[in-house]
């Protein structure tokens, strides 16, 4: 019998520690680097594969994404019959939750302008702000975005969350499904997103939606870019609606040199680094679901392709 094969086709220039890490996990497998024309496989483990990779790989039983968010992989035509895999956690929810946590005290304790007083000499002090003016909104109850609430919630701020299916989080007033989405918007001052970017989710940020934030609304968007609509965050913005912004995702990334949110005062950019991927976790994770499906057994985090997430 033929070892079992996976190939591994990523965008990752560092794509040898990746073959070396998953040749170590699976010593009884055969990995290599996807080349065109590479004889089938039965795993893949990938990152914005080409077209013509699965397209020559019809056989797969699955692919492994090595990231949370599936979407660019949902935008292919894929082999029908394989599993989709998403990183289920791995290392990626402890620190969004730093991060979101990070940008939402910051926002409130006004930090960022006691650094500009300070950079002037200025000993001054602002007067404290009550958590109960700042309810935090988390857009997503999923693997992130729980794992957020209740960090948040464990900072005793007011926090609710979103989501498309009823949960109940301890310390999280929970809303769902479109019927709830105003409800949930209206009582948000800090809105954090961590959706899945859908057909249903894309563009979901808009001036209506931000609009209904209360006012003095700050964005934290941390899931993708095509979530929200630009010049809409920018128009609420300069009208003072919204008080300010932290994005780490972009329709385009890296963020065009002459994209406004660069420059925008109220606008805090990062690189898209708030949850990065853990390659050591991530291998082990991907090597215990392939141990897993080789026995026939259910593994988690496979992508429901109806619903793209
Ligand atoms: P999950 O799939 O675990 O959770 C998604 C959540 O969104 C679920 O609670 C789901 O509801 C909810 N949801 C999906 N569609 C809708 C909808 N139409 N209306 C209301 N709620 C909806 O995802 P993760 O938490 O693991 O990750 C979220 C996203 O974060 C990823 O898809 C990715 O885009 C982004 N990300 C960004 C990173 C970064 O570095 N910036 C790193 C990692 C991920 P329900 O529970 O009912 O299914
Ligand atoms: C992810 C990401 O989806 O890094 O994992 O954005």
């Amino acid at each position: 019998m033929r070892p079992m094969r996976i190939t591994v086709c990523c965008t990752d220039t560092k794509i040898q520690r990746w073959l070396d890490g998953l040749r170590a996990a699976l010593p009884e497998a055969d990995v290599q680097e996807w080349r065109p024309g590479a004889a089938p496989a039965d795993h893949a483990v990938v990152w914005a594969p080409p077209q013509q990779f699965l397209d020559e790989q019809q056989g797969l039983r699955a692919l492994f994404n090595i990231g949370a968010g599936v979407d660019a992989l949902m935008k292919l035509r894929l082999p029908p019959d394989a599993l989709v895999v998403r990183l289920d956690d791995a290392g990626m929810s402890v620190q969004m939750a730093e991060f979101a946590c990070h940008a939402v005290i910051r926002h409130f304790r006004e930090l960022d302008g006691y650094e500009r007083d300070v950079a002037q000499g200025k000993w001054t002090f602002r007067k404290p702000r009550s958590r109960a003016d700042f309810p935090v909104g988390v857009l997503g109850l999923g693997v992130l975005g729980r794992r957020v609430a209740q960090a948040l919630a464990a900072f005793e701020f007011p926090v609710r969350g979103w989501s498309r299916s009823a949960h109940a989080v301890a310390g999280v007033e929970c809303f769902a499904g479109s019927g709830q989405f105003d409800d949930f918007l209206a009582g948000t001052r800090v809105l954090v997103n961590l959706l899945p970017l859908t057909p249903e989710t894309e563009n979901i940020l808009d001036r209506r939606t931000l609009g209904r934030l209360r006012p003095g609304g700050y964005v934290i968007n941390v899931a993708r870019g095509a979530h929200l609509v630009d010049a809409d965050l920018i128009a609420l913005l300069d009208s003072g609606h919204l008080a300010g912004a932290a994005l780490d995702v972009f329709r385009t990334e890296p963020l065009p040199a002459e994209h406004p949110f660069w420059r925008h005062p109220k606008i805090v950019v990062t690189p898209h680094t708030s949850a990065r991927t853990l390659r050591d976790e991530s291998i082990a994770q991907i090597a215990g679901k392939i141990r897993a499906l080789e026995r026939g057994e259910p593994v988690a985090g496979v992508v429901d392709r109806k619903k793209g997430y």
